[in-house]
């Protein structure tokens, strides 16, 4: 599996940094949605879910958490922990993250408003529509 990791550019000078992000830019969908994730208690496992539809780029804007990415086929991890990398997770990949620093915030950008419908959250399902789509090729 591909993973699509987005070096974003940091600006700044001596007083710190600064990093921008623009749609059909470094950003390479229209963002309809930003949200972020923080408080994470320790022990817990997040997401545990695919979207039918929606792209993503998450950002760990600060701490560090791991990465689970699933394609039906293949599982990846991976840590992030750099406010200068943006992991692009695509529609139809299972993902979990777990191991949150106390301090992590992750922010999310995504292509579509929130929409309950768009998750698939039964791990079974997901892989029975993985094998689905594969069987189409
Ligand atoms: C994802 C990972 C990285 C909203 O009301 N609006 C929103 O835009 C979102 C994302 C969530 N919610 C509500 C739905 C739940 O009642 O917030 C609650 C927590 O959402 P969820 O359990 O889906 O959170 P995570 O951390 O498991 O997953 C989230 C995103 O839902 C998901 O799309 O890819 O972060």
């Amino acid at each position: 599996m591909e993973v699509k990791l987005v070096q974003l550019q940091k600006h700044g000078d001596d007083r710190g940094a600064l990093i921008a992000l623009e749609d059909q830019k470094n950003v390479p969908f229209p963002i309809r949605r930003v949200y972020y994730l923080f408080g994470t208690k320790p022990g817990v496992r997040r997401g545990l879910h695919a979207h039918h539809n929606l792209r993503q780029m998450i950002i760990a804007v600060r701490g560090s958490c791991r990465f689970l990415l699933d394609d039906g086929r293949e599982r990846v991890e991976l840590l992030l922990d750099n406010p200068a990398q943006g992991l692009i997770v695509e529609s139809m990949m299972w993902r979990e993250m777990y191991d949150f620093s106390e301090d992590c915030v992750l922010m999310v950008l995504a292509d579509a408003h929130y929409d309950e419908i768009d998750y698939v959250r039964d791990y079974k399902e997901f892989i029975e529509m993985c094998r689905g789509e594969s069987d189409e090729k």
